[in-house]
């Protein structure tokens, strides 16, 4: 049994609440306990593998990025970072998070964002009064090496239900790398280590 940890991030209203509900039990019910941090928990199945999700959705209250940070970026093995696409300001918020992940979560000099994280522009039926352009999302994306979907937790399941499998399945896989990883890290030959890693997917093709 796969445990796999994610957390949920993001200003508050943005609709981290709702879009994990709408993920966890299909509906969106409208108003969401803020005033708690949450732990949910639930098992799925995806690609025959039974796992064990948690996911942890802070708080609304606690508007200081950092302290919601600290705990969770250390805890969680990946990420979905949710900005309201009709309010600015959660969305340069998504962009700070994003850099904090990084700076805290970066395993190689690269400075590429290795813990697998989906950026999620919510409230896409709100698109009237729009003030993020999805483009600007795509490009935020982009620069931070995640994945990027608009949603709306109001009105939809299935864009929500495909981002937690896609998130999910890189999660697995970077678990696996990282197991495979600190397995050998007492070898210096890198092409040992690289032989391994990619040897043994060419032999299960
Ligand atoms: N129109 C619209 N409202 C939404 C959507 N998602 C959440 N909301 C509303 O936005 C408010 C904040 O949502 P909530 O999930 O509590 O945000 P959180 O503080 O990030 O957890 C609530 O009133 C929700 O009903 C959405 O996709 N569309
Ligand atoms: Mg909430």
């Amino acid at each position: 049994m796969n445990d796999i940890k994610l957390a949920l991030l993001g200003s508050p209203g943005a609709g981290k609440s709702a879009v994990l509900v709408r993920f966890l039990t299909r509906r969106f019910i409208g108003e969401y306990a803020s005033n708690t941090n949450s732990l949910y928990h639930k098992r799925l199945s995806i690609d025959g593998r039974q796992l064990n999700l948690e996911v942890f959705d802070p708080c609304s209250q606690s508007s200081e990025v950092r302290c919601i940070l600290e705990e969770p970026v250390d805890w969680a093995d990946g990420f979905v970072v949710v900005y309201n696409i009709s309010d600015r300001t959660s969305f340069m918020n998504a962009k700070n998070i994003l850099r904090q992940i990084r700076e805290t979560r970066m395993e190689n000099c690269k400075g590429e964002m290795e813990v697998p994280v989906c950026l999620v522009g919510n409230k896409q039926d709100l698109c009237h009064a729009r003030q993020v352009h999805e483009d600007e999302g795509r490009c935020l994306a982009q620069e931070n090496r995640c994945h990027f979907q608009e949603v709306s937790a109001a009105e939809s399941y299935q864009d929500i239900a495909n981002l937690f499998t896609q998130l999910i399945r890189q999660v697995m896989e970077h678990l696996k790398y990282r197991a495979d990883r600190r397995r050998y890290s007492g070898s210096k030959s890198m092409a040992k280590l690289i032989n391994n890693v990619f040897g043994k997917r060419r032999k299960s093709v």
